[in-house]
């Protein structure tokens, strides 16, 4: 165990009781914690859950927190959710008491070796990309973190062997202490959770402490195409480059439609940029990032040329859905930004109808504009930050206020020729109509393969 910690008989409090909250609560119980569980949300609104925590005798504080409580703790644990700057926990800080997210109490009940991966955009289909590869090379690996897996809910299955696979995320990251990952991933920083984080400073920073605590032993692994991120390279672990543009010293590159691995001046060629089964330049880049710190983790060469092409990508992100009548449907919900949605259009040559809009945060549409002129024929907006969205793009194309992402799909089919792309890829969070962006883009999915129903029923009717 990396850096034992003794739960047993503290005073720990958990906030926010989803994913996070639920499985770091049963952790600290059955450690020996006496926790408290705080939730703004009521008992009617959790639900089911509570029978469990209360079970696993679990003290449970509902519908607000109470900053008494808050100040006669030994630990606290906010879930991802609840800022860091929260009253509650300016209080406590100010008190001296202990504040982490759960990745940092995970880390040190963990086994084995340990890649976090973490950068704006790409993060879920590196993640998962890693941990397919490692899988491919008879690797032992664990797949966790903001892919929607708390880590604290699989650090009993790690042991020596194994190679835990973290996707982590600025609000994890910003509460750490020593938690330290062997290998590091950081894909790249654009413009994203501001209402949070206010400045892209402060959220670059936010992520950049996965560098944090690596030593000498540990390695790094960075997009030197990205100038945003490229001023964080660490000075203890090794770094190593990945760039679809140029030769790097260490690290993956692209030269000539082929992916090369070079380290300490060997150079091997992996697998040809064909072999890769995702659209879009930013998966190009993903699978750089993956082939680096597979490799790193001692898979072989031909496990990560096997690992790549065997591939498709992962749910919710560019996901193909159907083709109805010639129009092809892609669900991309898991574009949450700005920049997301950018690379989403980009990775079409044309004719996109997009389906934009959700809960702002604190987004610059206005940078949609030029790649919307360039490849899109109608913007289709929905949810709270339509408003919004549409004053900062108008005249760059044709715009309609959906409202709901089923009216959206309706007006889309109508709208769409054979040829088009009908993209949801929405820029904005889900929170505002959905529980969150898996459910967001199974209610996308599900429309569009009624819509595909309903097209098969017609045509084999009108025979
Ligand atoms: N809450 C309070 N008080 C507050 C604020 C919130 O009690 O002041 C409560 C809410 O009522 C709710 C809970 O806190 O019950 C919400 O917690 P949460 O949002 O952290 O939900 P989890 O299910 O634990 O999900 C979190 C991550 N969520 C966020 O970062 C917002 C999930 O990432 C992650 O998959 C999961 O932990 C497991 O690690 C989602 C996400 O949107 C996918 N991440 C962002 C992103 O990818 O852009 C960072």
């Amino acid at each position: 165990m990396a850096n034992a910690f003794e739960l047993r008989g503290k005073r720990v409090l958990v906030v926010g009781l989803a994913r996070t909250g639920v499985a770091t609560s049963l952790f600290c119980s059955a450690c020996g914690a006496s926790v408290t569980a705080t939730d703004a949300r009521t008992e009617n609104a959790i639900g089911e859950v509570l029978s469990q925590l209360r079970t696993a005798g679990v003290h449970l504080e509902l519908g607000g927190h109470r900053e008494e409580t808050v100040l006669e703790q030994d630990l606290i644990i906010p879930s991802p959710g609840v800022p860091a700057d929260a009253p509650l926990l300016k209080a406590a800080r100010a008190k001296g008491i202990t504040i982490w997210s759960e990745i940092e109490l995970a880390d040190r009940f963990l086994n084995g070796r340990l890649i976090g991966i973490t950068g704006s955009n790409g993060k879920t289909t590196t993640t998962s990309l890693i941990e397919h590869i490692l899988r491919s090379a008879g690797i032992s690996t664990i797949l966790a973190g903001n892919i929607g897996t708390p880590l604290i809910s699989r650090v009993e299955e790690t042991n020596d062997a194994s190679v835990t696979v973290v996707e982590l995320s600025s609000f994890q990251l910003e509460l750490i202490d020593s938690f330290r990952p062997n290998i590091s991933v950081f894909l790249n920083l654009t413009p994203d959770h501001l209402d949070r984080h206010h400045t892209l400073e402060e959220y670059g920073a936010a992520k950049a402490r996965i560098f944090e605590n690596q030593t000498e032993a540990d390695s790094a692994v960075l997009n030197a195409d990205d100038p945003a991120t490229t001023k964080y390279a660490p000075a203890k672990p090794q770094v190593f480059w990945f760039s679809r543009k140029q030769r790097v010293a260490q690290g993956a590159f692209v030269r000539e439609n082929e992916i090369v691995f070079r380290r300490d001046g060997n150079e091997e060629t992996l697998l040809k940029l064909q072999d890769i089964s995702m659209a879009g330049a930013h998966n190009v880049e993903n699978v750089l990032a993956a082939v680096a710190a597979t490799r790193l983790a001692g898979a072989d060469a031909s496990a990560i040329a096997k690992g790549v092409r065997s591939f498709s990508g992962v749910e919710h992100r560019l996901e193909f859905v159907a083709e109805i009548g010639g129009v092809r449907y892609y669900n991309d919900s898991k574009a949450t930004n700005v920049d997301a949605t950018l690379k989403a259009l980009d990775s079409f040559p044309g004719r996109i109808l997009v389906v934009l809009g959700g809960k702002d945060k604190g987004s610059d549409y206005t940078a949609l504009q030029k790649l919307l002129r360039e490849k899109a024929i109608l913007a289709l907006l929905i949810g709270a930050a339509a408003e919004k969205i549409e004053k900062q793009i108008a005249g760059s194309v044709a715009i309609e206020r959906a409202g709901t992402i089923e009216r959206a799909v309706e007006i889309a089919s109508h709208a769409a020729r054979p040829g088009d792309v009908v993209l949801f890829a929405p820029a904005c969070a889900s929170f505002d109509q959905f529980e969150n962006y898996e459910h967001r883009g199974r209610v996308f999915k599900d429309l569009v393969h009624q819509l595909e129903r309903h097209a098969a029923s017609t045509s084999s009717g009108g025979r």
